[in-house]
């Protein structure tokens, strides 16, 4: 395998001009890295081109008379992002936070004042000195008055990109230093699988590198996309995106070999394809799997060699697949009648997915359900059952739709970032413990209401403590959480709700202490290209500075460390500028371990970038290749060192929501399912136009909302049914709660379904009453707060029922993308 001297691809200078701020940075980074301060963050900021990045690319900016004025992709982009528009107009937005601010009733009676008008109560402007003693005061206080576990710092969400401006660690390291809080464990995003694809794969399998698109354009035959939407999703990263998905999926849409999107929706990437649209129920993927397994049972398709070779407990599945164990065959009959999709072309794909080398790709909603850990673990169990796992373009895949994986990679170095500062674990310096106890994230509201009492989570059982106060930043909760009422009168049981931010999300809007952000373009960092690939290391410039009063969140942390005693400890004695070159040249150090050259930091610094080169092996790279060359050699991490069907760890924690292979069982609702109280599932899918709810205050927002509110795909027979139109306002409900949206009435979407994409702000007419309508359209009004099971408590925000009439009573208007009342 060729290393690949990374090259300093120098001709590329020539073809942007990086204007002042280019000579500013060259000049100052000749100074002593201690001067590298203010005065040079802001000579950065100069009218010209400057380079920068974000989840949604890189890119060069452009600056006159210190405004940022216009955005262009970076040409080494195959597929910018539409939504690069809004990242500049996010800077610019109405709904800037621009003042420390503090809940009216909190700054006049203190902590625990008038909980129960949060959310309505205006806010009074404070300095930043008030405002920082009133937190630095509330932390003591907290932890004096209740322990380590009185305050929650696990706050979640996708806060910037960027290796120092990361401020979820900055805020646990601030705890960490200063005493002690309740961390979170796991994500939204895959907090299902994430959970069960180690005990059945031995890696977590959905942050994993695919086999890589040119493998998949020359060798599958059969291109299978089982719920995701990759040309949809694959626009954003959780670091800054290369964007490699898309000329691969283009390469295999030119082989015009066949596409299957099996989904409620027709989605973009259907019509990307031209594929064959099958559209199940929601909720029912582990049926219509079950029912393909037991036709390759039946007509002796599967490939009983790799099931003996390299898994573990096909025989314990088998009777369960027959109906030996449990008298039900799941037969593609049986799969059919909870499905929906007729039992001949069930039988049909069977026969399929046999006869080709087949990529049998997923999505993450599935697993975002009740039940969610069954869908994947049932994928993998037909995945093993057609053999392909391991072989050039075969076998399934978790993350072609995420970060672009699948795009081919290089071999640079890694960098590191700033740390929580948690205490390592048994000596291993990159295993750290933080926080005085942990909960599985998305149960957060179950704390709020019960504190003391039991959870169980991956086979442990541990009570929730009791929390006091929150502290959030970088995540948006009041968007991303499901059942939004029952979480409105959680949050009234806080005595203090800190946030930090540059926006006036509902979360802020829910706090009693807000604190002004910096956008990442107001500041200085770096970070990695390329989720997968790790192609490049860039420089996110500052672009602008700081707007109105905000502040980084590591000045905000430093500050608040200060006061505790504690900015020593916080910055180590190193400022940005410090911090960013420190990682860099650890990433150096790693480069020439392996010969590989960097430029020294200041010509890196000057330029913006450093690539390095796609390696033979990363444009070759088959998934479990070697461990199909050698499952001895190269075993799993799994206790068999196989992959397991059947879990004996997950036997022995006995849940009856999660048995020890994969099971299709009853979800709590479903579309036609015995506990179907109204007649129509909701799905939230991930927005085209926004990343949850971030851009969601800005330009783009005139471009998918209908009758100004969030959209409603609705199928023609279920509009016409109810009498509404293309364009009308439409009120969702169930018993959870309602939202008005704006009609789009279309044959896209299955009957018995309406789409309303996750992440629009929750804009309450009656903040703080239960069962508010929502002006907008935050969907988790009506989604389940429940874990998808004792194993990983998961979140189901892809789990509601509801139904949707035509809005005929006054139309409130939309308030919450203008700031609050005197803010
Ligand atoms: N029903 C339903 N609900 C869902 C989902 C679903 O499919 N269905 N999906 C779930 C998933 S997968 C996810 S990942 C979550 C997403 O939930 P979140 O990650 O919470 O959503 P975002 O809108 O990205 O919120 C990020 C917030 O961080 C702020 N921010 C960005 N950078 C900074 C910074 O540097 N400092 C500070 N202080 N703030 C910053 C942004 O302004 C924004 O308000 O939603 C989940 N919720
Ligand atoms: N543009 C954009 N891209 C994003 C994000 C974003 O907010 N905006 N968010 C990013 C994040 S954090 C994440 S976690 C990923 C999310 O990636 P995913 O979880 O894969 O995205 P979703 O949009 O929730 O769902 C994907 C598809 O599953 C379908 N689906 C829903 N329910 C079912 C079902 O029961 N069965 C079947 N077969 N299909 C179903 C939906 O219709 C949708 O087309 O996307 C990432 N990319
Ligand atoms: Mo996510």
């Amino acid at each position: 395998m060729p290393k690949g001297s990374t090259r300093f691809a120098q001709n590329d200078v020539s073809r942007r001009t990086f204007l002042s701020s280019t000579a500013a940075a060259g000049v100052l980074a000749t100074l002593a890295p201690s001067l590298l301060t203010a005065s040079a963050a802001r000579a950065a900021v100069a009218d010209g081109e400057v380079f920068s990045a974000s989840h949604w690319g890189a890119f060069t900016a452009t600056v006159q008379d210190g405004q940022w004025t216009k955005i262009t992709p970076w040409e080494k982009d195959p597929h910018p992002s539409h939504q690069l528009e809004g990242v500049l107009d996010s800077v610019y937005s109405p709904t800037r936070i621009k003042y420390p601010m503090v809940r009216r009733a909190y700054l006049e009676n203190g902590p625990g004042s008038s909980n129960e008008t949060r959310g309505q109560d205006d806010f009074v402007r404070v300095s930043w000195d008030e405002a920082l003693e009133l937190v630095v005061k509330e932390l003591k206080r907290v932890e004096e008055t209740y322990g380590p576990t009185g305050t929650y710092a696990g706050s979640y969400g996708w806060k910037s990109p960027g290796k120092l401006h990361n401020c979820q660690n900055l805020l646990r390291r601030m705890m960490n230093i200063k005493g002690n809080f309740v961390n979170s464990a796991g994500d939204y995003s895959t907090g299902a699988s994430q959970v069960i694809m180690p005990h059945v794969m031995g890696t977590l399998e959905v942050y994993e590198q695919q086999t890589v698109w040119p493998v998949i354009a020359e060798h599958t035959e059969l291109f299978v996309i089982w719920g995701a939407d990759p040309m949809v999703t694959n626009q954003i990263g959780w670091i800054i995106p290369d964007h490699g998905a898309y000329p691969g999926m283009q390469a295999f849409k030119d082989t015009g070999k066949p596409v299957i999107c099996i989904d409620p929706v027709r989605t973009e990437s259907c019509d990307f394809f031209d594929a064959e649209w099958i559209a199940p129920k929601p909720q029912t993927d582990v049926a219509m799997m079950l029912g393909i397994a037991h036709t390759l049972y039946e007509e002796k398709l599967h490939d009983a060699d790799f099931l003996d070779e390299y898994t573990f407990g096909f025989d314990k599945f088998l009777p369960y697949l027959t109906g030996e164990s449990d008298g039900v065959p799941k037969t593609a009959e049986w799969a059919a009648e909870i499905c929906s999709v007729p039992a001949d072309k069930i039988k049909e794909l069977a026969r399929l997915f046999a006869s080709k080398r087949t990529m049998l790709s997923s999505g993450w909603s599935l697993q975002r359900q009740h039940h969610g850990e069954q869908r994947h673990w049932m994928l993998v169990t037909l995945a093993c059952m057609l053999g392909q796992i391991g072989l050039p373009g075969g076998g399934f895949g978790l993350s072609y739709h995420y970060s672009s994986g699948g795009s081919p990679g290089a071999s640079g170095p890694v960098l590191s970032g700033i740390t929580d500062g948690g205490k390592a674990v048994d000596g291993a310096a990159w295993l750290t413990e933080s926080g005085a106890a942990t909960i599985p994230l998305a149960r957060v509201v179950d704390m709020l209401e019960g504190p003391g009492s039991d959870f169980n989570f991956n086979g442990k059982t541990q009570k929730y403590p009791d929390v006091k106060m929150v502290y959030w930043v970088g995540g948006n909760p009041f968007a991303h959480h499901q059942d939004r009422n029952r979480m409105v009168k959680a949050w009234q049981k806080l005595e203090t709700v800190v946030v930090h931010d540059f926006q006036w999300t509902a979360t802020a809007r829910f706090a009693d202490i807000v604190l002004p952000a910096t956008t990442s373009y107001e500041r200085n960092d770096i970070e990695q290209y390329g989720d997968y690939s790790l192609k490049a290391i860039i420089g996110m410039k500052k672009i602008v500075d700081p707007l109105f009063e905000a502040r980084s969140d590591f000045d905000i942390f430093t500050d608040i460390s200060a006061r505790l005693g504690n900015e020593r400890a916080f910055t180590e004695g190193k400022t940005e500028l410090d911090w960013i070159k420190g990682f860099y040249e650890g990433a150096e150090k790693q480069a020439s371990a392996k010969n590989t050259e960097m430029p020294d930091f200041d010509a890196f610094w000057d330029k913006g970038y450093v690539e390095f080169p796609v390696t033979e092996e990363g444009r070759n790279y088959v998934r479990y290749a070697d461990f199909r060359e050698d499952p001895l050699l190269e075993p799993l991490g799994t206790p068999s060192g196989l992959i397991e069907i059947y879990s004996n760890n997950i036997e022995k924690m006995g849940y009856d929501d999660c048995p020890p292979h994969p099971t299709w069982m009853e979800p709590v609702e479903r579309l036609d399912g015995p506990n179907a109280k109204f007649p129509l599932h909701v799905t939230t899918s991930h927005p085209r136009g926004r990343l949850h709810s971030q851009l969601n205050g800005t330009v783009l927002r005139k471009t998918y909302t209908v009758a100004d509110r969030e959209p409603c795909l609705i199928n023609t027979e279920d509009a016409a049914a109810r009498g509404i139109a293309d364009g009308d306002i439409v009120r969702i409900f169930n018993d959870r709660g309602q939202l008005l949206a704006g009609a789009t009435v279309t044959d896209a979407i299955r009957p018995g379904v309406i789409r309303v994409c996750e992440g629009g702000w929750y804009d309450p007419v009656e903040p703080g009453t239960d069962g508010s309508l929502d002006a907008y359209g935050d969907v988790n009004n009506v989604t389940v707060d429940i874990g998808t099971s004792s194993l990983a408590q998961a979140n189901c925000g892809h789990t509601a029922i509801a139904d949707v009439e035509k809005f005929t009573g006054e139309v409130p208007a939309v308030k919450v993308f203008s700031t609050p009342a005197n803010a």
